[in-house]
């Protein structure tokens, strides 16, 4: 496909979906605008950015005249339309793997993380605000169920069976990777890929978030995996955009293995 255009990208930290297409960009070596949005002031529901994604959910992306969302297929989108390092396996098993790896953390295990982040991270941080002012900025909101959402974190609403349900999930994730990565070096297959940037966008904070479920002695493998990645220059180039003290918990993986 051809190259046309620049790119510009709207993102949040370095970080689960906003974190996806930003490592990607830096893995392939391309050049790109970066446009920061601050998801904690409302920024992704702004006219602007609307007029840009009506969803007003981050991350985004032009390509010339092209507008691209959804974090997974805009990580295909850059791996195809740009050259650099393949970051899709040729190999039909292999690529087969990465994608079951990508579907299964987008669908299953990423909504159980975002859900303890939105309750003990999201919500804590904007919940002292003035609540005529955040009732505007839910209304603002274009997707119902974002707002619900927002509602849930800022409230304290999850249910319990909800956070448990979360929780459980978590931690069978965290045993299927360990699984994974004891049988080979990289997620997908015995090169880095797309599998690997979203699981790194997922699990970079685990050692910190989830100390007793992932740690040198009981997840050795994902330690390993995680530091790898950590110490790829376009990683340490993508953090580096972070704002705020959550890309900084990335600095946990510095630590050599006990
Ligand atoms: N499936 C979409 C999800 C995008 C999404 O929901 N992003 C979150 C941040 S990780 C967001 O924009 N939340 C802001 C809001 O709901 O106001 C993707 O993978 O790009």
């Amino acid at each position: 496909m051809a190259e046309t255009g620049r790119v510009k990208l709207y993102h949040w930290e370095p970080n689960a979906n906003s974190g996806k297409p930003m490592l990607t960009l830096f893995e392939k070596g391309v050049a790109f605008d970066s446009h920061y949005l601050d998801l904690l002031a409302f920024d992704q529901h702004q006219p602007a950015y609307l007029a840009v994604n009506p969803l007003g959910t981050i991350p985004a992306m032009t390509h010339g005249d092209r507008v691209l969302t959804e974090s997974t297929a805009m990580m295909e989108y850059v791996d195809d339309a740009f050259a650099g390092p393949r970051l899709m396996p040729a190999d039909p098993v292999d690529a087969w793997r990465v994608r079951w790896w990508m579907k299964f953390m987008d669908q299953w295990l990423a909504p159980s993380f975002s859900m303890i982040g939105w309750s003990v991270f999201v919500g804590p941080s904007v919940r002292q605000r003035d609540p005529a002012e955040l009732d505007a900025a839910i209304e603002r909101i274009p997707m119902p169920e974002r707002r619900v959402a927002w509602r849930k974190a800022i409230s304290g609403a999850f249910s319990e069976e909800e956070m448990t349900e979360s929780r459980r999930r978590v931690a069978s994730g965290i045993g299927l990777l360990e699984q994974a990565l004891a049988q080979r070096e990289w997620l997908g297959s015995d090169a880095y890929s797309l599998a690997d940037i979203n699981g790194f966008n997922l699990a970079y904070a685990l050692p910190l978030s989830q100390p007793q479920l992932s740690n040198d002695t009981l997840t050795p493998n994902i330690m390993r995996w995680l530091r790898a990645i950590y110490a790829r220059p376009a990683t340490r180039a993508c953090w580096a955009l972070g704002r705020t003290d959550m890309a900084r918990r990335v600095t946990i993986l510095e630590g050599a293995a006990a």
